[in-house]
């Protein structure tokens, strides 16, 4: 469009000198006149256009940016507009039926109380949609009508919680909430080659046994020793990193843990959390927590945030007992 009015310009000038360098050349005083008055009117009539058409690009960059502003969006400040079952697009979520490495996008999108269907598959299913898959693995979220699927079960939690409010839109909070998130998955890859060596290609190399020891004396204790050392000296609600609300680090440290406690992680011992009081008890609020819906799940439309205002500044704050304000989630 701007090329456009810019050749039109030109052309016009272009025109007008023409007849401006004709009247000179005319030693006719009338026809110079004439010229004059010419090259005037085409001046005038392309200043007209110009103006008119500045005025329509005007307008159009008016128009786009009413229209982003307007559109619904994931980040933005977002906890006070959480997506509702109306607005979020269909999710399917295709994993085997176990809690495994899909239940923490389960329960964080059951916790946002976002529609979406648990597609829970047999061996024999999985054989079947293999090759379908992104990378020939479940868990995979399709979102809207079957065009996109996701693989990878970090990425599909930290979209199902971009959804579901236990993520951050502010960069540094997520930052934090991605390191607890990252710290999980490295955790727990050393549980899975000991789980399943053959998946890693350990037949015949690995000792098991000897490893499993590893993992109860040395690796689980060190990792629950961060937890328990992040979760000491902050009072009731207690979240990883500072945050002051259930975030997706949360969420899928409680499914790890909650699987160590019922002893149904294989071959590990039920009793490994006892001296971690700190996380036992962290991980009774995170249960209790998902027990009920999101705050955000049920916030108003009008993009009321239910976090306190106490001092009256304008600002919401979450504060401990002993006057240390946590970070908030934006
Ligand atoms: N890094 C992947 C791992 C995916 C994965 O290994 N999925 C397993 C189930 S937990 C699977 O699809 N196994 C079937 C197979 O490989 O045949 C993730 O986090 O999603």
């Amino acid at each position: 469009m701007t090329k456009f009015i810019i050749m039109c310009r030109g052309i016009l000038s272009t025109f007008a000198s023409a007849i401006a360098l004709g009247g000179n050349q005319n030693a006719a005083r009338g026809m110079e006149t004439q010229a004059r008055l010419q090259t005037n009117m085409v001046l005038r009539f392309a200043h007209l256009v110009w103006n008119a058409a500045l005025r329509a690009i005007i307008d159009m960059c008016r128009a786009m940016i009413l229209h982003i502003r307007s559109a619904p969006s994931t980040s933005g400040p977002p906890r006070a507009h959480p997506v509702r079952r109306e607005t979020a697009p269909k999710l399917i979520l295709t994993y085997f039926d176990a809690p495994g490495i899909a239940q923490a996008t389960r329960n964080a999108l059951d916790y946002g109380d976002i529609e979406f269907q648990d597609h829970r598959i047999t061996r024999e299913d999985f054989d079947a949609i293999k090759s379908d898959l992104p990378y020939g693995k479940v868990p995979v979220l399709t979102i809207g009508n079957d065009e996109i699927k996701i693989a990878q079960s970090k990425a599909i939690l930290r979209y199902a919680s971009k959804l579901s409010r236990t993520y951050s839109s502010d960069p540094v909070d997520a930052a934090i909430i991605d390191q607890w998130t990252e710290l999980h998955t490295e955790f727990t890859s050393l549980l899975a080659i000991n789980m399943y060596p053959d998946e890693y290609g350990l037949v015949g190399v690995y000792d098991k046994e000897e490893h499993r020891q590893y993992l109860v004396k040395t690796h689980i204790p060190r990792y629950l020793a961060i937890l328990e050392n992040d979760l000491d000296g902050a009072d009731d609600e207690n979240w990883l990193g500072g945050m002051d609300a259930m975030s997706m680090a949360d969420i899928v440290w409680h499914q790890t843990l909650e699987s160590m406690n019922q002893g149904t992680l294989d071959g590990f011992d039920p009793n490994m959390l006892a001296s971690f009081p700190l996380v036992r008890k962290y991980l009774d609020e995170v249960s209790a927590q998902l027990s009920c819906k999101s705050v955000y799940a049920d916030a108003d439309d009008d993009g009321d945030t239910q976090t306190s205002d106490a001092d009256g500044d304008g600002d919401s704050h979450t504060s401990d007992t002993d006057g240390t304000e946590t970070r908030k989630m934006k």
